[in-house]
C-alpha cells in the first residue's frame, strides 16, 4: 500500500473512534435564556467547562475499552459494578457527570414559556397532596444535600413520584441509589451551578430555578 493510502485509513480509523465516542449535545437555547434567574456567565462555563470536562474525562478513560463508547450512557450506569474495575469510579463520576447535565439543559427553559398542565398538577397532587407540597420537599431535598450534589424528581418503577438528592454526580440509574427510577426533574446544587449569580445563597437559587423549569419536558418525562 502507498504511504498515503496508509495515512488516510490510518485517519479513517481514528475519526470513526472518535466520532463513536460521547458527546455533547448542544444547549436547546442561548447561554443568556434563562436570565436573570441564571446569568449567561455561569450558563456558558457550566456547559463548556464543567460539563465538557466530564465529557472529554469520560471519553479518555474509556479509551482503551473503545466498546463501551457504543453503549448507551444509561446502560453503562445501571451496569456500574460489571464494568471493568477501572473505569467504574469514573463512568460513575464523569459518565454521571456527562448524563446528569445534558438532561438538566432540558429541563430548563426561558422563563414564562412553559407551564403545569392541568395533567400535571394532577400528576402532582396525587403524589405530594399539592403543588406546594411538591416544591417544598423538592426545595428542601435540594437545600439538604449536603457538600455537591443534586435534587431529583425520580419516576420509580411503578409509577410513583418520588423526591430524593444524591451526592456528587450520583443518579437514580446507579446500582446502589436510595431511590431507583427515570430523573423527571433535575436540579444541580454543586456551587459551580449558582456561585457566580448566588454566592453561598443556595436557597435563592433553588427559589429561582421554579421560574425556569422546562414543565412541558417534566410532563413528556413523566408520561402516562
Ligand atoms: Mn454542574
Amino acid at each position: 500500500m502507498k504511504k498515503i493510502n496508509l495515512i488516510l485509513l490510518l485517519l479513517a480509523v481514528v475519526a470513526i473512534s472518535v466520532s463513536a465516542q460521547f458527546k455533547q449535545t448542544p444547549l436547546p437555547y442561548k447561554y443568556s435564556a434563562l436570565e436573570p434567574y441564571i446569568d449567561s456567565t455561569t450558563m456558558y462555563i457550566h456547559f463548556n467547562n464543567h460539563h465538557a470536562a466530564y465529557t472529554d474525562k469520560l471519553n479518555k478513560s474509556l479509551e482503551k475499552y473503545p466498546e463501551l463508547y457504543k453503549r448507551d450512557i444509561i446502560d453503562l450506569m445501571k451496569n456500574l459494578n460489571d464494568l471493568p474495575t477501572e473505569v467504574q469510579a469514573s463512568v460513575r463520576n464523569n459518565g454521571g457527570g456527562f448524563y446528569n447535565h445534558a438532561i438538566f439543559w432540558t429541563m430548563m427553559a426561558p422563563a414564562g414559556t412553559t407551564k403545569i398542565s392541568a395533567k400535571l398538577e394532577k400528576k402532582l397532587v396525587e403524589n405530594f397532596g399539592s403543588v406546594d407540597n411538591f416544591k417544598a420537599e423538592f426545595e428542601k431535598a435540594a437545600a439538604t444535600r449536603f457538600g455537591s450534589g443534586w435534587a431529583w424528581l425520580i419516576k420509580d418503577a411503578s409509577g410513583k413520584l418520588k423526591i430524593t438528592s444524591t451526592a456528587n454526580q450520583d443518579n437514580s440509574y446507579m446500582p446502589d441509589a436510595t431511590v431507583k427510577g427515570v430523573p423527571v426533574l433535575a436540579l444541580d446544587v454543586w456551587e459551580h451551578a449558582y456561585y457566580l449569580k448566588y454566592q453561598s445563597k443556595r436557597p435563592a437559587y433553588i427559589k429561582a430555578f421554579w421560574s425556569v423549569v422546562n414543565w412541558a419536558e417534566v410532563e413528556r418525562l413523566i408520561g402516562e
